[in-house]
């Protein structure tokens, strides 16, 4: 027992040692776990002040964009229920006038208000189902049985748009002059947009398409088939390059057309273009002629319609055809010959609301409302917001 003692104890010292040596590790293991723990601490400590600075200005810009919005709607609303601006809706009013940034106690807010009626509204290319303006059958979302010329296949918001692509200016980065798109190119685009709104997989021309084109895309993308919820679809389509979006965008809109069909086609169209709002290159699209004009009216003579309507003012299509500024061009007999299923309305019901706000130095938030404004039944206004986004309605 005794000698067996004594080994014990002479094994003793390089166990204490090794012990030692083991608390030394475990002692600088503490310190580096200590001082992870530490840096893991400030760093969350930090990134938790960074995103509390961020959500409080997150917070207020949210407010401040709010507050901007609910303004833009009081003055659509005084606007409509005051005698003097109710009849019509012109770029002279209140709402269109441009405002400047107003201080507040942490940066600044700025709002603006746009007509969304004198801009084109996709969903009008739509086919009412099987249903041509002309009465004659539609297949495919395209006027068939017809004896007429290539541009009665087409519904006047159709060509309207055939028109339209051609003013628009799709030059590239490398290009050092513009470039517009040719009148066939123009159409195989309606074609395709037809074809991503209508309800069928009925391919629509030469440049149609429909699932089987967009499912064998990489990435596949899903056809619509349905009204346009937001004009950024548009960069989905058939033959639509980022220059014609681009082109594009500042002139279209995407707005429910609700009571089409339930009217009986082309004849019920809600949310026509507004003639006092709408923009030049719009104006220059409006068929003029009884034939079959695929081309947009020259810049020229849309700078003078344009011109023209901004001192206009008018409530009606009396008052518009009264002007004797109105270009010959678009007279006809001393009535308007444009299509007024389509651009007959000097009042608008739909309005998009953009709102800027800093915060502090470098915080800057950017949101956009579509407002919708009816009279209501005690002949006040009635506004709500139909959506709000980041992107583009
Ligand atoms: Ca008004
Ligand atoms: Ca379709």
């Amino acid at each position: 027992m005794h000698s067996a003692k004594a080994k014990v104890a002479v094994k003793t010292p390089p166990l204490v040692e090794k012990q030692k040596g083991v608390a030394l590790i475990m002692a600088m293991l503490i310190v580096v776990l200590v001082t992870a723990v530490a840096i893991e601490i400030r760093w969350r400590f930090e990134l938790s002040i960074s995103r509390s600075a961020n959500r409080w200005a997150g917070v207020q810009a949210k407010a401040y964009l709010e507050g901007a919005e609910q303004l833009a709607m009081t003055i659509l609303r005084q606007d409509l229920e005051d005698e003097e601006t109710s009849k019509t809706d012109h770029l002279n009013e209140p709402w269109a006038m441009d405002a400047q940034p107003f201080p507040t106690d942490h940066g600044w807010v700025q709002g603006r208000l746009e007509d969304a009626q004198g801009r084109f509204n996709l969903n009008l290319m739509r086919p009412p189902d099987n249903q041509c303006s002309n009465g004659s059958n539609r297949e495919n979302g395209i006027c068939q049985n017809t004896s007429f010329g290539t541009c009665d296949k087409y519904s006047e918001a159709q060509l309207t748009f055939v028109r339209l692509l051609q003013t628009v200016n799709i030059a590239g980065p490398e290009d050092e002059e513009p470039v517009y798109l040719q009148t066939a190119m123009a159409e195989e685009i309606v074609e395709a947009i037809i074809d991503w709104l209508d309800n069928d997989s009925e391919i629509s021309g030469y440049g149609g398409a429909e699932s089987n084109y967009y499912e064998g895309l990489t990435p596949p993308t899903t056809i619509a088939n349905l009204q346009m919820i937001s004009v950024s679809e548009l960069q989905q389509i058939k033959g639509v390059t980022a220059e014609i979006y681009r082109g594009l965008l500042p002139y279209v809109v995407a707005l429910p057309t609700d009571n089409r069909q339930a009217n009986g086609g082309e004849q019920g169209i809600t949310n026509k273009i507004n003639l006092n709002t709408a923009k030049a290159p719009l104006l220059r699209s409006i068929g003029v002629t009884e034939g079959c004009d695929m081309l947009p009216l020259p810049e020229e003579t849309g700078q003078e319609i344009a011109s023209a309507i901004a001192a206009g003012e008018y409530e009606s299509m009396e008052d518009m055809e009264a002007d004797s500024l109105i270009p010959p061009v678009w007279m006809n007999n001393n009535t308007l010959g444009i299509d007024k299923n389509l651009f007959g309305v000097f009042e608008s019901s739909y309005f998009l609301f953009y709102g800027e706000v800093g915060i502090g130095d470098d915080y800057v938030r950017n949101g956009k409302s579509l407002i919708k404004r009816t009279k209501g039944q005690n002949g006040g206004a009635d506004l709500q917001v139909v959506r709000r986004t980041d992107a583009n309605f």
